[in-house]
């Protein structure tokens, strides 16, 4: 046994170290009875949404975890937590949580349990064979933006200039490549530019896409807590929670976002609210857009989207004459096939009215896991570790130079989308694949087709916290892996806050960190001198630092973890100067005085909120925004004859996570959504097929069935579907379209029949 592997699986005494492990019975499967009373608190950031709430944890002698409150002093949730937060430790008790390496029996064909010696060895001789027989390419892996940075960037690190790996990605190509794309081809960079102030700050809010009442309820709040008497509109086919408490509700059809849009954008221009100044001075390619949107007149934007002139006229208003506008997208955006553009079309509105850079304002992405921030800058999938290029040989020697690696290790291009990766493996390309912290075979799109695309797999390995998960009870190898809260590392948040995580349980039976396991198997590898500084995860954020450096994200100007916990998180950019500049006096900061909230705090308030652009320069060589645009495209399978409806899917509640993996562990979480799937249906619809609600039905694609329970509601249309992501024959029925720029799956528009059963 290697003494790293050794030290690893006996330290199961003494203080609370990154990686240390504990048999399960030692403590009871991680959880410490609740009548042992607290003796210390530490403050950690939630690991489910990307809000980023911080958790104040309560600790027993041994610094485990007994239980949690919301931390009052933290800027982001100010003292509040929706149903996840507060059942974010329940998760690491369940019982079918991953203690062993489990490896497939070639005779009995089941999983059984192994060692990780045995486990590391059937990682690299089944990985290595593959790499000589069908050469380096041929191993792949997806990951997650739900684990620590440090861990996302070492997994990313190993696998593309340790073992070889040129195709990479991981879900956040689910939820935020879109915004990652249109980001970076119109300000230059990746970079939302808001604070969660801006919630507060805004005349007038509008919700494209997104539903954060029920995905993102704390920032909700923030929007609770506006005195500005704001406008707040949300543009969704369906009246979902946060719609009802709107002030104006905009139910397009769905998928016509592009070309209302493109429509507002017209009667701004044509009204004369456009900021000519603001967008002569800091963007390029306004005229071209002025003439492109000419066409989208009124009428035919009205009759596209179903939205009545009168509406189109009382957005404009609203946008062209508030003094503070932000407009707010998320899935309903991100999750189309014309997804970039619509996006940009967004930001096109922010920059020709001049609203960015000042309080309450922006056109902003909210971010959807924990750490898909992270996975951004980090992941090293699209962008080279810290959002530089993997074309530029440049940019390669750069990081090659921070890393003391030879420049020729980085691939000189990245590598394929999610999609080309499970296309790659049905052309027999890709015979190796590694998932880490993802369920494909819940969460991919068109489910039916990827199951079979990942049975021809020679080698699957499912790095997991349960071995129950839909794509770990097909793999050859699962590894166990310690979760949120076993673990510490950095996730940033929408608002670019780094915020930490701490361990504050320790993982039950030979469950290692992501962190530790990337290691072992760097070492097993052979490639493990590679990564001999990356020591620790704080070792690693130090490195991560680094490769930020001189980056519009550069936060080389935080010390090191207890900064970040002292300052209640940092958004990022925070330079060096930034650091020297806040010690000695506020006047260089970007955020007035008078912004600041809880003057209580003796943490440096200066640095807890700040937006990007205030300069009005942006990332681009020239400093400058781009407008960008394309003419809208047709749903790429409409609904027809035989399949009338238009399904459309996301999030069921707040209490819900996905594919459950972490939520259905919870019986509280469990008793605030419904246990079965359902699919809402508008009333005329419904008796038009005499379903009634309570029935059971049948909702056919044309690649799949599932089953469900009606739940009668106006809230969605006539002609539409509506079923949360959650359950996993929902994936059944969904239709493989890809956004072309983005490569991120359209999953919420296929064509749909439905049928009592
Ligand atoms: N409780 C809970 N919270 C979560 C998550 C979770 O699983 N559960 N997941 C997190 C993650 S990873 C993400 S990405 C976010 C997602 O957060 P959201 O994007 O807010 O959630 P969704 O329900 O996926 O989609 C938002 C809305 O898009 C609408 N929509 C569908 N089609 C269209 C369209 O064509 N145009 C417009 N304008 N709207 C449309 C849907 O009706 C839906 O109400 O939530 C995060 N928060
Ligand atoms: N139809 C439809 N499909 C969708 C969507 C939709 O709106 N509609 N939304 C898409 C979006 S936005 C997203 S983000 C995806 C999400 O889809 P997934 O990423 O597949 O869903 P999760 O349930 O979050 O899966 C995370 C897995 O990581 C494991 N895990 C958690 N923490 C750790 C850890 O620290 N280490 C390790 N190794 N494992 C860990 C969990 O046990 C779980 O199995 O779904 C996408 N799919
Ligand atoms: S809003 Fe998001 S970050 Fe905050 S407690 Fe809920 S799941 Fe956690
Ligand atoms: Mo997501």
């Amino acid at each position: 046994m290697s003494s790293s592997l050794e030290n690893l699986l006996h330290a199961r005494t003494g203080p609370m170290t990154s990686d240390m492990v504990l048999h399960p019975a030692d403590f009871g499967l991680g959880h410490v009875p609740a009548r042992l009373n607290p003796v210390a608190t530490t403050s950690s950031v939630c690991g489910f949404c990307s809000t980023g709430c911080a958790l104040k944890i309560h600790l027993n002698e041994k610094g485990e975890a007994i239980n949690l409150t919301a931390d009052p002093h933290y800027p982001v949730n100010l003292g509040m937590a929706c149903p996840k937060g507060w059942e974010v430790l329940t998760p690491l008790a369940a019982p079918d949580r991953a203690i062993t390496p489990l490896l497939r029996d070639p005779h009995t064909g089941e999983l059984a349990a192994v060692t990780w010696e045995r486990a590391l060895a059937a990682f690299t001789g089944n990985f290595q064979r593959i790499q000589r027989e069908h050469g380096p390419h041929a191993l792949a892996f997806l990951s997650t933006g739900q684990i620590v940075m440090e861990e996302m960037a070492l997994l990313g690190a190993l696998a593309k200039f340790g073992m070889g790996m040129l195709h990479v990605d991981s879900n956040t190509r689910q939820c935020m490549a879109t915004s990652h794309v249109a980001y970076k081809q119109s300000f230059g960079f990746d970079a939302p530019p808001f604070t969660y102030r801006d919630f507060e700050e805004s005349d007038a809010l509008l919700f494209i896409g997104a539903n954060p009442c029920i995905a993102h309820p704390i920032m909700w709040q923030r929007v609770m807590m506006n005195r500005r008497n704001p406008e707040i509109v949300v543009i969704d086919p369906r009246a979902t929670e946060t719609a009802q408490a709107a002030t104006l509700h905009v139910p397009l059809r769905p998928k016509s976002d592009l070309t209302l849009l493109y429509g507002l954008a017209h009667l701004l221009i044509s009204r004369g609210t456009v900021k000519r100044e603001f967008v002569a001075a800091h963007t390029t390619g306004f005229a071209g857009f002025a003439a492109f949107v000419r066409d989208f007149t009124p009428a035919r934007v009205a009759a596209e989207t179903g939205v009545p002139e009168t509406t189109l006229d009382r957005l404009a208003n609203i946008i062209g004459r508030r003094e503070r506008v932000s407009l707010w997208w998320t899935m309903g955006v991100n999750q189309g096939h014309e997804a970039t553009r619509t996006a940009q079309a967004i930001i096109n509105l922010a920059l020709m009215t001049g609203n960015i850079g000042r309080p309450g304002t922006g056109a902003n992405s909210i971010t959807g896991q924990c750490n898909a921030m992270g996975s951004r800058l980090f992941g090293n999938a699209t962008s080279l570790l810290g959002g530089y290029d993997f074309g530029s040989p440049s940019d390669r020697a750069h990081v090659a130079g921070i890393l003391r690696l030879d420049p020729a290790r980085i691939p000189d291009r990245a590598g394929y989308a999610y999609d080309q990766i499970l296309d790659a493996i049905d052309r027999g390309e890709i015979r190796g694949l590694w998932v880490i912290a993802t369920d494909p075979a819940h969460s991919w799109i068109n489910q039916t087709h990827a199951r079979a695309i990942l049975a021809k797999l020679d080698f699957l390995v499912v790095q997991d916290m349960y071995a129950t998960s839909e794509t770990a009870r097909a793999a050859h190898l699962v590894l166990p892996a310690a979760g949120w809260g076993e673990k510490e590392g950095v996730l940033i948040n929408s608002e670019r806050r780094l915020g930490l995580v701490k361990k504050v349980a320790r993982a039950p039976g030979q469950a290692l960190s992501d962190f530790a396991i990337f290691k072992l198997i760097a070492d097993a590898w052979g490639c493990g001198e590679m990564f001999r500084t990356w020591r620790s995860p704080e070792a690693t954020f130090q490195i991560l630092k680094e490769l930020s450096r001189g980056q519009p994200c550069d936060f080389s100007g935080i010390r090191d973890y207890a900064h970040i916990a002292d300052a209640g998180g940092i958004q990022w950019p925070f330079t060096s100067a930034d650091a020297d500049s806040l010690r000695i006096s506020d006047s260089g900061l970007r955020i007035a005085q008078s912004e600041i909230r809880d003057p209580q705090s003796e943490i440096k308030k200066t640095d807890r909120e700040r937006r990007l652009f205030s300069d009005g320069k942006f990332y681009h060589a020239d400093r400058r925004a781009r407008f960008l645009f394309d003419p809208p495209r047709p749903l790429p399978e409409a609904s027809d004859a035989k399949y009338p409806f238009l399904l459309l899917t996301g999030r069921g509640s707040s209490a819900q996570w996905h594919t459950g993996s972490r939520t259905d562990k919870s019986a509280v979480l469990r008793k605030l959504a419904p246990t079965v799937l359902t699919v809402e249906i508008h009333p005329a619809d419904a008796a038009a097929a005499s379903i009634a609600s309570g029935d059971r039905v049948v909702v056919r694609s044309r690649r799949g069935t599932a089953e469900a329970i009606a739940l009668v509601t106006a809230t969605v249309q006539t002609g539409q579907l509506f079923m949360p992501m959650h359950f996993a024959a929902v994936n059944r029925l969904t239709f493989a379209a890809f956004d072309p720029h983005s490569r991120q799956p359209a999953y919420k528009a296929c064509a749909v029949a439905i049928a009592p059963e």
